[in-house]
């Protein structure tokens, strides 16, 4: 008989991130019992995500927590409250601005016994919240992978270097770092100049999608 308790949550973090796990929540009737979180400091990118929405504003005052607490939970974005924009490309807010929501970020995690990180390096969200809520996860005993894609070469070296330190950290607390390179999809024989990206972003995704759902499945099966 299986057991019902056990649980895994798949945080889509950042712009890139939220993209996979929308991509996979979308298009998966086999993985209902995981629960999808995407978290990003994008307001407006935020509102494009199907999953369950963590928004990691940059103020902190009460009335705007009260309003986060309405964003998350409620379905209409209060038109009144400016949106919070990104952190554009800056490591240090975004860890900032996720410690800032440490006590919901830890509540989410208690839920589930694995914990999956999405995250397209290179970026300041996707690089520096998954890192913090990597720690938090294996600080309260959990089973922790991250699968993150690096940027395209043409990105330039400093996104690279970004997501290379990215993946150095998220090392120290995870169980399994999977990196998958962006320029890759360029490589592809099947990709070429008519190839829409979102197409080819769709592979992939793909290709995370099973990944999540192996190692479920294995944990599920351990668990029965
Ligand atoms: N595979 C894939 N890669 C993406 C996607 N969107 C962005 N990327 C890659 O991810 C990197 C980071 O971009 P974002 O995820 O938009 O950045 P972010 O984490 O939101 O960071 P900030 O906006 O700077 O706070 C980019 O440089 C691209 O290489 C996507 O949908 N799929
Ligand atoms: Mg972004």
């Amino acid at each position: 008989m299986k057991n019902k308790k056990f649980k895994a949550t798949v945080f889509g973090i950042g712009g890139g991130g939220q993209n996979i796990i929308n991509y996979i929540y979308s298009n998966s009737d086999n993985l209902k019992k995981i629960n999808f979180v995407s978290i990003n400091t994008d307001e407006q990118m935020l509102l494009k995500s199907k999953t369950k929405k963590f928004l990691l504003d940059d103020k902190t005052t009460k009335s705007n927590l009260k309003n986060f607490f309405i964003k998350v939970f409620g379905k209409f974005l209060i038109k009144k409250v400016p949106l919070a924009l990104g952190s554009g490309g800056d490591i240090t807010n975004a860890i900032l601005r996720t410690k800032r929501y440490k006590d919901i970020i830890e509540k989410e995690i208690k839920k589930s016994d694995i914990i999956f990180l999405v995250a397209c390096l290179g970026g300041g969200t996707g690089t520096g919240t998954s890192t913090v809520i990597a720690e938090y996860a294996k600080k309260l005993n959990k089973k922790v992978f991250c699968i993150v894609t690096k940027p395209f070469i043409f990105e330039g070296e400093r996104r690279m270097a970004v997501a290379i330190s990215g993946i150095n950290q998220l090392e120290k607390y995870a169980d399994k770092v999977f990196t998958i390179e962006n320029e890759k999809l360029l490589e592809n024989k099947n990709t070429d100049i008519n190839t829409p990206l979102s197409k080819a972003f769709n592979e992939m995704n793909q290709e995370i999608k099973n990944i999540v759902l192996n190692i479920f499945q294995d944990f599920s099966q351990k668990e029965s």
